[in-house]
């Protein structure tokens, strides 16, 4: 934009390169916009070129782990000397938007370290823990997990048994976690159970402790390129500086996912982008009939349907990221915006899956990826019909759950 507030030539190509209808990027800061230019370049060339052989593969790109620290991606709107980006919240946001994309698991490499492992160590730890943990998370040398979900209690985690038991100078942790990000991988877990009084606790349990294993969950047809597994534990010896001391209850693990959630909201947009520009393109290429597909109105009526979509959706993660800029996101207009946008871009995915026709399923588009993926984005981080309770709880007063 130039300094008087017009938009340049070429901030309005961009708009139609990029699709931003609404002109969102005059609401960007000259930071957020060096930023997702930095991490949709990284995108471009680590990603895009191999996402579609490790997901056929199902297997995770471990090398892109240490890149993702390298570009900033962990933590971004944590502060620098614990790890993180020191920028704010929309830069995070937008930085997710990128990494998915991408693809949805390689921006859940990046939302469980960032928002699910460094900051509740950031926010719950001991100063000395923060020292020990959070420099090496956020560079990448060290890999975290969350473990929150049960085999038992996946969108009830308030009714867990995984418990630790106070033995002296440790506590003696046993249980087990299932549905958990990156754990075959990682060095650490950050890990929420009972203690005796039945309070919910966190704590960093580190990878090699005996007892503790992390077996891998194979056969997902969806983010194939994202490693999950259990986590099991069997007496575990958790050293006591390892419990966060103050935080006691389920608020702990949800304050957490208030912001992973908040990330995935703006994520879920960089997937329904990557389909919409794959079907406007193809459309436009593909001839039926001796015309463009896109000349059919209702080729047409879908791909005005997806842009109108994807905008609301931008608008929704922009103004629910002013929002947490001033830290006045509450946890139901979180769920609004997760629950919407990322059901927004599964509507696109399949949208455009159908503008490609058969060729649609194949790996050379990126739809039916994005489709599968979508899938469990639309699970994970509490279900779609969680966050609707969520909402309808927030506007009626009433507790569905109780
Ligand atoms: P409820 O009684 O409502 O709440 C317990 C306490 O927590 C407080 N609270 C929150 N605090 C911070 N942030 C939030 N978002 C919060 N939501 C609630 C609440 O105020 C209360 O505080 P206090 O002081 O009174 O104790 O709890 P409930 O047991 O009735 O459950 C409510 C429910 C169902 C909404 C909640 O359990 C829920 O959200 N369930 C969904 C579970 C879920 O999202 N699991 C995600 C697991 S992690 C994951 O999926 C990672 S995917 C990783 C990847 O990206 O790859
Ligand atoms: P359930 O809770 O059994 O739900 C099944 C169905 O019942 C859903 O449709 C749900 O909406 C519905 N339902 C449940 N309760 C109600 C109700 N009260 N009213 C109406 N409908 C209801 N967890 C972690 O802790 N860490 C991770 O890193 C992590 N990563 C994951 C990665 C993947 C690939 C997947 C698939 C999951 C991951 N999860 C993780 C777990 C995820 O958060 C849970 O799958 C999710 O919270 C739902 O739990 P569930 O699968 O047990 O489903």
């Amino acid at each position: 934009m130039e300094s008087n507030g017009t938009i340049t030539k070429a901030a309005k190509t961009d708009r139609y390169q990029h699709h931003d209808y609404y002109i969102i990027d005059e609401l960007l800061t000259e930071e957020h916009l060096l930023a997702r230019d930095a991490v949709r370049a990284w995108v471009k060339q680590e990603v895009s070129p191999v996402i579609e052989q490790y997901t056929e593969k199902a297997e995770c790109p471990k090398h892109l782990f240490k890149q993702l620290g390298e570009i900033g991606a962990y933590g971004p709107s944590l502060p620098t000397e614990y790890g993180g980006g020191g920028m704010d919240e929309i830069a995070y946001g937008i930085i997710m938007q990128e990494l998915e994309r991408g693809d949805s698991g390689i921006r859940s490499m990046a939302s469980v370290q960032g928002s699910l492992v460094m900051y509740p160590i950031y926010r719950y730890a001991s100063e000395e823990q923060k020292k020990k943990y959070l420099p090496k998370l956020g560079s990448g040398e060290f890999i975290g997990c969350f473990g929150l979900t049960e085999p038992d209690h996946g969108s009830n985690p308030g009714g867990m048994i995984t418990n630790i038991r106070d033995n002296g100078d440790h506590y003696i942790l046993n249980g087990a976690k299932m549905w958990i990000t990156n754990s075959p991988v990682a060095d650490l877990a950050v890990v929420w159970a009972k203690d005796e009084e039945g309070k919910i606790r966190g704590m960093v349990v580190e990878s090699g402790t005996p007892g503790f294993s992390a077996p891998e969950i194979h056969g997902k047809w969806s983010l194939r390129a994202s490693i999950t597994g259990e986590l099991v534990f069997e007496d575990v010896k958790v050293p006591k500086e390892n419990v966060f001391p103050d935080v006691r209850g389920l608020k702990g693990p949800l304050s957490c996912l208030s912001k992973a959630r908040y990330g995935i909201a703006w994520g879920a947009i960089g997937a329904a982008l990557d389909c919409y520009d794959s079907a406007l393109n193809y459309s436009k290429e593909r001839i039926q009939f001796d015309k463009p597909i896109a000349q059919f109105q209702l080729t047409q009526k879908k791909l005005a349907e997806m842009i109108t979509e994807i905008t609301k959706a931008q608008l929704l993660a922009w103004r629910l990221g002013t929002l947490a800029n001033k830290g006045e996101a509450s946890p139901a207009q979180i769920s609004m915006a997760k629950r919407n946008n990322v059901h927004m871009a599964l509507e696109v995915a399949r949208e455009a899956r159908q503008i490609h026709g058969g060729m649609g399923i194949t790996n050379e588009y990126p739809c039916m990826r994005h489709m599968m993926n979508l899938e469990t984005v639309l699970t994970y981080e509490g279900t779609h019909d969680i966050h609707l309770l969520i909402t309808g709880m927030d506007v009626t007063g009433l507790n569905a759950f109780k």
